[in-house]
């Protein structure tokens, strides 16, 4: 038939610290729904040291985790959630790879290569799994969930 139904799927995108204090918020946005996105849900929020350890919780083990967190709470994000075709493979996509320096080299059109600065202030998160997107939404927006109510003490 002349419609095919599409699946739309849901994920988590983050503009970081860097990302917000470096003004990139809009062209950020303007990148999203030029590839096709809609932005769903969106709040601006500055996170506290429980909320984000909480976030990235399965990287607590790893050498790299209390810069991280220090990096996530310098400043406020701003917390999207991004509707379309595929949506979780095509942000990790658009976003590039974890450190903006090699971004730079090997997707100079991705948005960590025109906004991060290395492997840490890589300017944005994506959810890198559906069981991901499903938890890292229902953290944020979901207003019955234990870690939304925790976050919502740190809502601007
Ligand atoms: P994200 O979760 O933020 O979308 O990033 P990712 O999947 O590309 O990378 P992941 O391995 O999940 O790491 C989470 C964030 O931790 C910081 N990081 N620092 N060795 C380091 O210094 C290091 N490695 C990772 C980055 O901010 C990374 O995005
Ligand atoms: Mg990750």
């Amino acid at each position: 038939s002349a419609n095919v139904d599409t699946i739309k799927e849901k994920t988590l995108a983050i503009i970081k610290p860097d990302g917000v204090n470096g003004n990139y918020v809009d062209v950020i946005k303007k990148t999203i729904l030029g590839s096709s996105f809609s932005i769903t849900q969106e709040m601006q929020l500055q996170l506290n040291v429980n909320t984000v350890k909480s976030f990235y919780a399965e990287h607590a083990s790893k050498s790299f985790f209390s810069g991280l967190v220090q990096y996530m709470t310098s400043g406020p994000v701003v917390i999207m959630v991004l509707e379309k075709e595929n949506a979780i493979a095509d942000w990790r996509a658009l976003i590039g790879p974890t450190d903006a320096n090699i971004a730079k080299v090997t997707h100079p059109k991705s948005v960590r290569a025109f906004c991060g600065l290395d492997l840490q202030r890589n300017c944005v998160h994506g959810s890198d799994s559906p069981q991901s997107a499903a938890r890292e939404i229902s953290f944020f927006f979901e207003k019955s969930s234990s870690a939304a109510i925790v976050s919502q003490h740190d809502e601007l």
